[in-house]
């Protein structure tokens, strides 16, 4: 049993993508960030970082401790090897996958998450930084656009945890002032995750854990 202290944003997401794809049996725990639940003395002894998605694996592979975890890429990585799904085995894919999970979490994440932050927000607006950002994150948008041109998924044929870390930040894309019909092989790629069933259940869970206030 997989223990997932968990919110309802793109990070959190991730992990429920991975999740349901593999059906490993896993039990929520929410940790509503805007009421400060991150910083909670037990969740910090988990994520020290405090911030989600965390996880505490109760029957690692080694048989010993339970075994805790933060960091989102760190964490898809950690499941894909434990399950042995969503990371290709030879060298050459495994490093396709492992390259646009690193760039997600080095590059769109951050650049988007700002971009977030000054558009939406920040107390006071400032036009550069929203600039920057939101031209950042156009930028970033046209290099994937570019790499799905050819290939259904970033690693190539396989549906992998590089796609798992990147949709979610890709569902935010009006926070993000970004129109998808700007990118038509990353609007491609968008729809076919998006009606998979799993991203669907995934997704399913905002209503239960946070749902829209009215
Ligand atoms: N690099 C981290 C980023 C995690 C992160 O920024 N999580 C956000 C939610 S998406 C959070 O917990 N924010 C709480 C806060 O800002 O205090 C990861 O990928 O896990």
């Amino acid at each position: 049993m997989i223990d997932l202290y968990y919110w309802t944003t793109p990070n959190g997401h991730k992990i429920t993508l991975f999740l349901e794809e593999t059906g490993l049996p896993y039990r929520i725990h929410p940790i509503n960030i805007g009421k400060g639940e991150q910083f909670a003395a037990d969740f910090l002894k988990i994520a020290p970082n405090n911030r989600i998605p965390a996880i505490v694996d109760n029957d690692p592979a080694d048989h010993q401790a339970p075994l805790s975890l933060f960091e989102s890429g760190a964490i898809l990585l950690y499941l894909a090897e434990k399950t042995g799904h969503f990371l290709p085995k030879d060298l050459r894919g495994r490093q396709e996958a492992l390259q646009w999970l690193f760039w997600q979490m080095g590059g769109l994440g951050p650049m988007a998450g700002q971009n977030h932050h000054f558009s939406r927000f920040a107390p006071e607006k400032i036009p550069y930084a929203i600039k920057r950002y939101v031209d950042e994150t156009a930028r970033l948008y046209g290099v994937l656009n570019k790499r799905l041109a050819d290939r259904p998924f970033v690693a190539g044929t396989e549906y992998t945890i590089a796609d798992m870390a990147i949709y979610p930040w890709i569902v935010s894309h009006q926070w993000q002032s970004q129109n998808l019909d700007d990118f038509p092989a990353l609007k491609d790629w968008f729809e076919r995750i998006k009606a998979r069933p799993a991203t669907q259940r995934a997704y399913a869970l905002v209503e239960k854990i946070n749902p829209p206030q009215p």
